[in-house]
């Protein structure tokens, strides 16, 4: 689809709900830029910088970073995309962060991914991460086309240090009481378009169609 103007969207969702996995599929269908904090966070732990070094623990023990450090990161690099929409995965995380985001960009739609804490707790545990991409896999869902390895580079795939059972239990709690409340901040704005279901596959098509009938009118306004 060719856009008239730069669209701006965040995806939502707890844990493990396949904001990484729709995210794939918007992309490629939409042509945003992806941006996911998580991705950012681990791609840094990898490579040993200072913040990746800063924030190691904080993400192995499923507690969130500060506030500050992942705003400032992000809003710089947004600032840095210019000419294409971007999808955010991952960021906004609590109140603070969307207000922060606010003050620097409007948003046109928020994508939430409304799916059960059971479901989530058993893909968690089957899931493979390329690091570097942040492609991910699941040995039940998506298998890779080699075993331990990334479709697209040969490299080899990690388990996620926080997938641990203890950790996503941990990363859930932080996400009813400091998530959730961001879902609220984005209904009252108008912009919160929540999809509920057990697998990505049955909720593509109504995400997709959405989007199509969300660009298509946001077009037409700006022609
Ligand atoms: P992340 O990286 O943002 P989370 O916890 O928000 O991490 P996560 O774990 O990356 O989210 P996801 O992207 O929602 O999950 O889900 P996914 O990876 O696509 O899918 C999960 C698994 O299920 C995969 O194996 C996939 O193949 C499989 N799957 C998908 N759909 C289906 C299906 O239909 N059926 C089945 N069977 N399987 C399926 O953040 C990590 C940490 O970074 C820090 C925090 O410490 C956080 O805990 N952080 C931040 N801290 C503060 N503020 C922020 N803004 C931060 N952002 C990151
Ligand atoms: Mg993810």
């Amino acid at each position: 689809m060719v856009l008239q103007r730069v669209i701006r969207a965040v995806i939502m969702g707890p844990p493990g709900s396949g904001k990484g996995t729709m995210s794939a599929r918007i992309i490629k269908s939409f042509g945003l830029q992806h941006m996911s904090s998580g991705d950012i966070l681990r791609a840094n732990i990898q490579d040993k910088t200072e913040l990746g070094l800063l924030m190691k623990s904080c993400i192995d023990q499923g507690q969130l970073v500060p506030d500050d450090i992942i705003s400032r990161l992000i809003l710089n690099d947004l600032r840095k995309i210019d000419n294409s929409g971007w999808l955010l995965d991952g960021f906004p995380r609590t109140v603070s962060q969307a207000e922060a985001l606010d003050n620097a960009f409007s948003l046109d739609t928020v994508i939430n991914l409304d799916v059960p804490f059971q479901t989530i707790k058993e893909r968690l545990t089957s899931r493979w991460t390329h690091i570097p991409s942040g492609r991910v896999y699941n040995t039940d869902f998506n298998p890779p086309k080699v075993p331990g390895l990334d479709d697209v580079t040969g490299e080899p795939l990690v388990q996620r240090d926080d997938d641990r059972p203890e950790t996503v239990t941990r990363r859930l709690k932080s996400y009813e009481t400091q998530t959730e409340p961001v879902l609220e901040f984005y209904r009252s704005k108008g912009v919160l378009e929540s999809f509920t279901g057990t697998e990505t596959n049955k909720i593509w098509p109504h995400v997709e169609a959405f989007l199509h009938r969300k660009f298509s009118s946001l077009s037409q306004r700006a022609a």
